[in-house]
């Protein structure tokens, strides 16, 4: 049995920064609601290494919730921020590395003829919504339910990760005008998509995580997508691919590569910005010259298309656009899933391990999990003692049973072989405690 953690430092810089900042955190998910405890302060980052302030070291397969698929302070995207950073910081004027970088994301995303660089995905969601709407002269978004698309008032309706960490799937200050115009709906569920368009005429677009990630790792079934694909199109309706978990993620394309489907719309973050702050919204220019300047539809940003921030986005994609590289890390996240799923059978536990590509989740779950209704069942007691059997044994995983895991490039077969001997002992100690 491993030694308790020490968390001494973390406890006594927690106690400070709750005096200062709301919980002590700048997002509520790091406040370690989801699994109890005190949260885990980080002093640095290093390869497939996170240390916390105590010096504790974990293998780190939250990637600070997706943007680090090279694992941390990668040492080429260093290396093009340090030589960016020395010519300044912001011009908030347009500099070559804004078009850098949109010509990569464009190779990635054939639907994207045109790209607009944000600071955040909430950012690029809030602004793709208002597009849609302008576009289509329609009012009305579907979303699914579990889903989870940054913190916009049309959004916060049934959404997952942090808000449904926190059990708040609705947040208090959404005006109830705003959430009548969301229609939440089971994710998975087709049907229920069908029926909304026959009862509203007035549907601008669909937004949908197309492998939900914020529920825990939730995929599409094999005809949701392109059911979606063909009711919006049929209703003229417009289908937005939030991609912001999955772009450059689950491939080189997104999740639209790996399915085939192309939407009107998308949105991107997290990776594209390398572990700096950037978002994006693009697709058919049709649509995107109506956004502000060469279009109506307003939409601007202080620090959109930050020199340092293009810069980290633009070293990371150049080493993601090496087809060797999803090929490797299918590879890793497959050997832990297989492994996993060996322990789950040896030990006769009850969960179940989910995965697309390098995005995964293990559920404390008897069968397959389809839906935000199923997730929210599986045993949040387990997976919080899950969770720390796991830190004490060196691998730190997302503390919320509503979150994808995500394995880095950085991970040797040797941290693999490691993660997948601490996953079984984990799995063993959480089902003993409870
Ligand atoms: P940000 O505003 O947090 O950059 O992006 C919002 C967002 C939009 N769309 C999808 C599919 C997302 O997953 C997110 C943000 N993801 C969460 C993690 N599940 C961010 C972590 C947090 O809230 O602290």
């Amino acid at each position: 049995m491993p030694k308790p953690l020490r968390t001494d430092q973390s406890q006594k810089l927690f106690q400070e920064a709750q005096k200062h900042l709301v919980g002590g955190v700048n997002s509520p998910v790091r406040a370690f609601k989801g699994v109890g405890g005190t949260p885990l302060f980080f002093a640095r980052g290093k390869g497939p290494y996170l240390i916390d302030v105590d010096g504790n070291r974990y293998l780190d397969l939250v990637g600070s919730w997706g943007p680090l698929i090279l694992g941390h302070a990668d040492t080429a995207v260093l290396n093009l921020v340090r030589r960016t950073i020395r010519k300044g910081l912001t011009f908030g004027a347009p500099s070559p590395l804004e078009t850098q970088l949109a010509i990569l994301v464009k190779k990635a995303f054939p639907s994207i003829d045109k790209v607009r660089f944000v600071s955040s995905g909430t950012e690029a969601v809030l602004s793709v919504l208002r597009l849609a709407r302008a576009a289509t002269q329609k009012k009305r978004i579907i979303k699914f339910n579990g889903c989870y698309h940054g913190h916009g008032d049309s959004l916060l309706v049934a959404a997952g990760s942090g808000a449904a960490t926190l059990g708040l799937p609705d947040s208090p200050g959404v005006p109830e005008e705003f959430a009548s115009l969301t229609l939440s709906l089971p994710y998975n569920d087709l049907t229920a998509v069908q029926a909304a368009f026959s009862k509203y005429n007035d549907i601008a677009a669909v937004i949908v995580e197309p492998i939900s990630g914020n529920m825990g790792l939730v995929p599409p079934k094999k005809w949701f997508l392109q059911g979606l694909r063909d009711l919006t199109s049929q209703n003229k309706a417009l289908l937005i691919f939030d991609e912001v978990m999955t772009g450059f993620r689950v491939a080189f394309g997104g999740a639209q590569e790996l399915y085939g489907i192309k939407p009107d719309l998308t949105t991107l973050g997290k990776i594209i910005g390398g572990g700096m702050p950037v978002g994006a919204y693009g697709g058919r220019q049709e649509l995107m010259s109506q956004v502000a300047p060469e279009g109506p539809v307003y939409q601007a940003g202080t620090l959109s298309g930050n020199p340092v921030a293009m810069a980290a986005g633009i070293a990371t994609l150049k080493k993601l656009s090496d087809p060797d590289f999803y090929k490797k890390l299918e590879a890793s996240a497959a050997f832990v899933e297989e492994g996993v799923k060996r322990a789950i059978q040896k030990i006769g536990a009850e969960a179940v391990f989910q995965r697309v590509g390098s995005m995964a989740t293990l559920f404390f779950y008897a069968h397959p999990i389809e839906n935000y209704e199923q997730a929210k069942e599986s045993d949040r007691n387990k997976y919080a003692a899950f969770f720390w059997a796991m830190a004490r044994r060196g691998v730190y995983i997302p503390p919320s049973q509503f979150e994808a895991w995500f394995f880095s490039g950085a991970l040797t077969q040797e941290n693999l072989k490691k993660v997948v001997k601490v996953i079984g002992e984990s799995l063993k100690e959480a089902l003993e405690a409870h």
